[in-house]
Parts: structure tokens; sequence; C-alpha cells
């Protein structure tokens, strides 16, 4: 039986990525080198860390052809973490850009993410297998996966597996983590004379790989569309039944970009932005009379209804609960074989809350039974709680519960409080990327290809002045390492990519915040709808209200 395919894919299949004027001939450019560079903080140590890889200058392209790779391309393509729309076409243009500078060029993708290097278990992708993946959403191509590639077993281990198929090129597709890594093993390979480029890709729908040079990441401006399209119609059901509270929590591990994007798209009755709530050093009691006094003011306009939207990292931005969270990781991790031996959900709660200090134990104890539950689950590769399975959207709702049951008590609120808990999440990460993702992520394939080409490692490739039209994009490469500085991560320091989080003096925030008290008190919803690929530019290319914004 052949596979079932919808219209719309078989459509978009015939879909032509925009790309930059420089990348129009193909990936065989001429390479324009800036000034060099240095990390964005610690610049001796990331520098005696990196000799190799450090102060490598910007790269940019003409569009001249160059004198493109005297060797030929056999490159091997990962992808890292969570998925985000527009994944294959990173890997269409990679095949594509490779294939305009020799036809002899071949491309391998290791399976299920970083792992399948170690465990050598690769398929040759060819034309007609990349096909039926052009502009589609997912990374079913060659699956993803965790594993975290950072010691020199697993550097020596991924060079023999290479090495082995001639393989002389990696491009690692993923988040800040990946790219760290991506440029760790730059650096071993060229510490010890193994001849393999690295390169890395900037995605992850959280938006929070984001810096100077690399202006988003792939799969953001989809997943907000989507996710925007969804609060649109609960803002538009929330209106017409006029009966209930809808809490959305909205995907991001760490930063609120998402939720704010949304906000900015949708207009809700509130939105929570951790960064400012740790700014403002706010308790989850403060946070809840806020969102309570916006209860009360819409109720006595007779509107017991609203939409609140909850970023997923939230929790972690709540300074007692970050303190909370913190010891909950240190202690499962220092004690893990006495707390996996416990059998029952309630000997493991009070094995853990013995071992907390006064204050964590006390913070701990004052969440709801299912919350103190999740906080305890399984951790993540890195040692840290799931934020995505944490019902903090649920957490408020109890809570609003208490507060508006005690304010009904003492008389100062009389209206109706029905609330219903979502999370938009999983189903935004693997959608038919926008147009704006289909070009984006094929220019970065193609950008990754030229810097093969051009013998590179230690580079991201990067597509700049995103806010105009495709042909004005400005691709090039950016040094890893310009993009790092030292953190302390499991109690050590490391060098790490700096995570972007939402900064509240620029232009997005603080439109949100001159427009949040308006949209809390009256309905100004709007309803951006699905994500358009045929039709008018202004609908189908628009970006970002986040990227406007910035590059306003
Ligand atoms: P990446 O940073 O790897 O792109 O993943 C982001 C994310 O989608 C977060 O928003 C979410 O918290 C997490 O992945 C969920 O992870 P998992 O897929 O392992 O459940």
């Amino acid at each position: 039986m052949s596979k079932s395919i919808s219209p719309l894919q078989k459509t978009r299949y015939k879909y032509t990525p925009k790309l930059p004027s420089s990348l129009r001939h193909g990936a065989k450019v001429k390479i324009i080198e800036g000034q060099k560079t240095k990390s964005a903080a610690d610049c001796e140590k990331v520098k005696e860390l990196f000799p190799n890889t450090y102060g490598l200058p910007i790269l940019t392209f003409e569009n001249n052809e160059g004198p493109g790779s005297a060797k030929p391309i056999k490159a091997g393509v990962v992808l890292s973490g969570g998925q985000a729309p527009g994944g294959h076409n990173v890997i269409a243009g990679l095949y594509d850009g490779i294939k305009t500078i020799s036809t002899e060029n071949r491309l391998y993708g290791f399976l299920n993410g970083p792992g399948g290097l170690i465990d050598n278990k690769y398929i040759e992708i060819t034309s007609e297998f990349l096909d039926e993946y052009r502009n589609t959403g997912g990374f079913d191509i060659i699956g993803s996966g965790r594993t975290k590639l950072e010691t020199p077993e697993q550097f020596d281990k991924t060079a023999e597996n290479c090495l082995a198929l001639g393989i002389n090129s990696i491009i690692i597709i993923g988040g800040d983590d990946s790219n760290t890594n991506a440029c760790l093993l730059a650096e071993y390979f060229c510490t010890e004379n193994i001849p393999i480029q690295v390169i890395g890709c900037p995605k992850t729908i959280d938006g929070d790989l984001k810096n100077e040079q690399i202006e988003t990441s792939f799969g953001f401006d989809t997943a907000c569309k989507l996710y925007a399209e969804m609060l649109g119609n609960l803002q538009r059901d929330a209106n017409s039944a006029k009966k209930y509270w809808h809490f959305i929590k909205l995907m991001g591990r760490s930063a609120s970009h998402i939720t704010l994007e949304c906000a900015l798209q949708t207009h809700p009755n509130a939105a929570l932005i951790g960064e400012e709530v740790a700014e403002q050093n706010k308790t989850l009691k403060q946070i809840t009379d806020e969102l309570a006094n916006i209860i009360i003011e819409r109720s006595e306009k007779g509107l017991n209804f609203g939409i609140v939207l909850v970023p997923e990292g939230l929790i972690e931005f709540i300074p007692e609960m970050k303190m909370l969270i913190s010891e909950l990781n240190d202690t499962i991790a220092e004690h893990s074989s006495s707390f996996e031996a416990l059998c029952e959900d309630s000997e493991k709660l009070e094995y853990i809350t013995g071992k907390l200090s006064p204050e964590a134990a006390r913070v701990y104890l004052t969440l709801p039974m299912d919350i103190r539950k999740q906080l305890i689950m399984d951790r993540d590769p890195h040692g840290n709680v799931q934020v995505s399975r944490i019902e903090t959207e649920k957490l408020l709702i109890e809570l609003l519960e208490v507060r508006l049951r005690t304010w009904s008590a003492e008389g100062k609120y009389s209206g109706k409080f029905n609330a219903l808990s979502h999370f938009f999440g999983y189903e935004g990460r693997c959608a038919a990327p926008s147009n704006f993702d289909a070009d984006y992520c094929y220019s970065l394939g193609y950008t990754a290809a030229a810097l093969l080409g051009a013998g590179k490692t230690g580079y991201m490739a990067s597509i700049k002045n995103l806010s105009k039209p495709a042909d004005k994009w400005i691709a090039g490469g950016i040094p890893i390492t310009m993009m790092m500085n030292i953190e302390r991560r499991h109690g050590k320091p490391k060098p790490v990519i700096q995570k972007a989080l939402v900064e509240l003096d620029k232009g997005p925030f603080r439109h949100f915040a001159e427009h949040r008290e308006y949209w809390a008190e009256d309905n100004d919803y709007t309803y951006p709808g699905p994500i358009q690929y045929f039709g008018p530019s202004e609908i189908c290319d628009c970006i970002t209200r986040t990227l406007e914004l910035e590059q306003q």
C-alpha cells in the first residue's frame, strides 16, 4: 500500500524555499571575513579552553562564486533535543547546498540524536528519500535525542565512526547546550588533528538561543503562530460562552519568549512573564493576588471569564520555588539510590521532605499534593526537573480558588470562577513550518553547506536581517565561542552559550507592559487564525511580533 499523504503536504512538497541573494547561485560562495571576535563574557577563560576556535572572525558570503571545497564533502547531520518546525528543511538546504558545490558530495543522517554518532547508527540521505520530507514538520526523517556529547571518550568514538565512513564534517542542529557541545567537539578535533569540521545550527521553539548575531532560533515562529491560533480560538470560545477562565501553560523550558510572543499576538487578560517575576522577587502568593484582582475587576463588569497565559518555566523563576527546586535537584542526586529504592509516593515524599532545609520544607508542604509529587518525578539528562510535567496552571487555579473563596466570604468578591486548564506544548513542535521557518531553515542548511565548502569549523550558521524579505537576508557564520561565557553547572564552572531570557527593557516586553492593563480589563482579543501558506505575502510571510519589535 502506498503512503497516505494529505493534500496540503503534497502541495507543500512543491514549495521552493526562498534564499538570501548571496546563496541564490549555490553554496560555493566567496567568504568575507569580518573582525576577530571575543566571547560574550569571561574572555580569558573561554580563550584558554578553546585555543583553536576562539577569536575567529564573523563570516558573511558574497554572491561571487568562491573556490569551493578542495576535497569532496561527506557530511553527517544530527538533530539534537526537542523537535522544532523546520528541521527537515535544514537538512534539505544542507543536502541541496553541498550538491551545488559538487554532485559527488554526500550526506548521512545519524539516527535519533547525538547518540547515533556514538552508536554508529546512520542512513545515507538521498534526493529521493529527502523529497517526502521537504517543507514538513517533525524530526522523523532521522529522529532526535537528548544524549549529551561532551566527554573525550564520546568524541573519540564519534571520530572513529565518522572516519571509518569517510565523513569529514558534522552538522549539529540543536539548542544552546547542543551547540556548546558542537563547539567542544570542534575544538577537540582541532587539538587532536582529527580532520572533521563541525558546524552548528540554531534550533529551539523556546526562542532562547538568540543574541546580537543569531536573531532567532528556528521553530519559534511556527510554534508561536500555532499556539496563537489555538489561543485565539479559546478566546472566542470564552467570549461566546462567558463562563470559563482558561489557564494555558505554554511550552518554554526556561525563558518566557513563547508566552510573551503569544500575548503580543492575542492580547489575553493576563500573561505571566517569568523574568519579571524573578526581577520583582514575586512570591506565589503575590502572583495569586494579582491574578485574583484581575478576576475581581472583570467580574465587577460582569465578565466572569478570561484567558491567562502561564509560561512553562514560571515555576523556576519564583524565588522561593527556585530555591526549593534547586534543593530537590541536589537532594535527589545526592541520595539517588536510597530515593529510587522507595516504591510508594508517600514514602518518597516523606523521605525527601526530611532531607530539605526547614525553609525549603516549609514551601514544599504548602503546595498541593499533586504538585509535590510532580516536583520529585524523574529528572532530565541534565539532572533538572522536567518543567513540562509540572502543572503550574493547575497550581494557580487551586490557589486562586482558595483565595477567591476567602475573599467571597469576606464580601470582597461575588463573581463565579470556573477555571479550565490547558497545556500547549508538544503539538507546536512538529507543526508544518510556516513560510518563514521553511525559508529560514532551508537557508540555514544552505549556509551550513557553504561553511563546509569553505573548510570552516566551530561556527554556527547564521542568517540576519530577518525582518526584511528573504533576498535581503544576510547569510554567514558566527564563531560559537563568541556566544559563550562561563556558568556554574552541577557545581562546576563550564563554558556555555549564554541563554537569552526575556529582556524587560526591550521592545517586545515594553509593548506588552504598556498594553496589559487594557487587555486585562476589557476584551481586546485578537484572533490570528491558522498559519497561511498561500496568499498575500503580508499574511504568509509575516514574522513574529517579537522579531518585529526587536528590529523596529
Ligand atoms: P529544546 O531546548 O531541546 O529545543 O527543547 C525545548 C522543549 O520543547 C521545551 O520547551 C520543553 O520543556 C522540553 O523541550 C520538553 O522536553 P521533552 O521533549 O524531553 O519532553
